[in-house]
């Protein structure tokens, strides 16, 4: 059984969202500001659209933490819907539904899929819960999260890589700045790529069009031995991978050199080890994302995450409608040109989970001050000598 887990609730245009995360240690120090300041960064960037006008997500703890710290139990956390009140007569509860179906389903979304499978007439009943918005309720458990790690002296942190074919140059990124204030609006360290980017996005908002791109994710400070070789679905790579995946939008993602694998020899992969002059080992390169055999290996951990274009388009595409299963023009619904350095945000949010899980796993979870200890008696267990004898 998982130590730690959640589950979100809650439809785009519905009252509320909601999220509810079990097996945070309590006592743990919580920080409603923190939760309130990556909301406010996940409804940010360049190219969002009406909707982020609209809302000023703001978390409402409702379970779990008494005076700032938590108690152990689940913790229940909401954002209200602001639009709800313009949606009231399309998402009510109960009633009867005001204004028509949406019926023309859009190519990428869960639109057409989603209508068979659930046997649902208004494509509205699915777009409403497939919406990215559900990934508001992921960065406020990611918050939560990252305060934990936070006072473990762990930190995750993001950048763009690339929108719509826009890449940054490595050799511009400085990666001391990570995780500090976004000044290029598409969260992209590389300032002259940050600024064709915002072009591309420009260009494809005239032509009704949308823009996907890469993110990075980099975990600091993490401890060797977090995961386990031993069992597939217990590899921490595997859940990390599975983790970014299930962001909507998300195709590919990558631990370290990813793909580059595939094409270079092991000479040239592999991370050699070295001793430092304190008796540790350490590598001088970072390839493999800081995850070997299926654990962490005390590195950074780097993994990247290709998100595909928003499917909302102004210049439809032809899709079918599946009232009256013609050919259509897909519908249009207000949406972002480009939700790159949103992603981001949540691609944040996730791995901040799957390491503060792994954590809870190894060291135990009830009390804050046990976890802390137990990871200081692992640690100089390792720095005496790597095994007790
Ligand atoms: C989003 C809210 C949505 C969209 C977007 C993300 O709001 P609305 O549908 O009212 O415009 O802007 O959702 C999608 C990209 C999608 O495909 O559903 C948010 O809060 O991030």
């Amino acid at each position: 059984m998982t130590m730690l887990r959640f589950m979100t609730a809650g439809e785009s245009h519905g009252p509320c969202l909601t999220a509810i995360l079990e097996g945070l240690p309590a006592g743990l120090k919580l920080d409603e500001a923190a939760i309130n300041r990556d909301l406010a960064r996940r409804q940010g960037g360049y190219g969002r659209g009406g909707r982020m006008k609209i809302e000023k997500d703001k978390v409402q703890v409702v379970s779990g933490v008494r005076f700032g710290r938590t108690l152990g139990g689940p913790v229940t956390l909401q954002v209200v819907n602001r639009d709800y009140a313009n949606w009231g007569g399309r998402m009510a509860p109960f009633g009867e539904p005001e204004g028509p179906k949406v019926t023309a389903a859009r190519p990428g979304h869960a639109d057409l899929t989603g209508v068979m499978k659930y046997d649902r007439e208004d494509v509205r009943d699915i777009l409403e819960r497939s919406s990215a918005r559900e990934t508001t309720m992921r960065v406020a458990v990611g918050a939560v999260c990252k305060e934990f790690l936070r006072a473990l002296g762990i930190t995750v942190v993001s950048q763009v890589l690339e929108i719509g074919g826009v890449k940054a140059d490595p050799a511009k990124i400085d990666r001391t700045k990570l995780g500090g204030e976004d000044t290029s609006e598409v969260g992209c360290l590389d300032a002259d790529a940050a600024a064709k980017m915002r072009e591309a996005i420009d260009a494809a908002k005239k032509k009704g069009d949308t823009l996907g791109g890469v993110f990075e994710v980099t975990v600091r400070g993490v401890p060797a031995g977090l995961g386990t070789h031993i069992q597939w679905d217990r590899r921490l790579d595997a859940k990390i991978a599975a983790a970014m995946m299930s962001i909507q939008a998300i195709k590919g993602v990558e631990i370290g050199a990813g793909f580059l694998c595939g094409s270079l020899p092991g000479s040239q992969i592999h991370d050699e080890v070295f001793l430092g002059t304190d008796g540790m080992p350490y590598r001088k390169t970072n390839r493999a994302g800081g995850l070997e055999g299926g654990m962490s290996n005390g590195e950074e951990i780097v993994v990247r995450a290709a998100m595909k274009p928003i499917p909302t388009l102004m210049q439809p595409l032809n899709s079918v409608d599946v009232e009256s299963h013609e050919e259509v023009s897909a519908c249009k619904e207000r949406s972002d040109t480009c939700a790159v350095q949103a992603a981001a945000v949540v691609g944040e949010a996730m791995m901040a989970f799957v390491i503060s899980e792994a954590i809870c796993e190894k060291f135990g979870s009830d009390a804050i001050c046990d976890l802390k200890r137990a990871i200081r008696a692992y640690e100089e267990r390792i720095r005496k000598g790597w095994c007790e004898r």
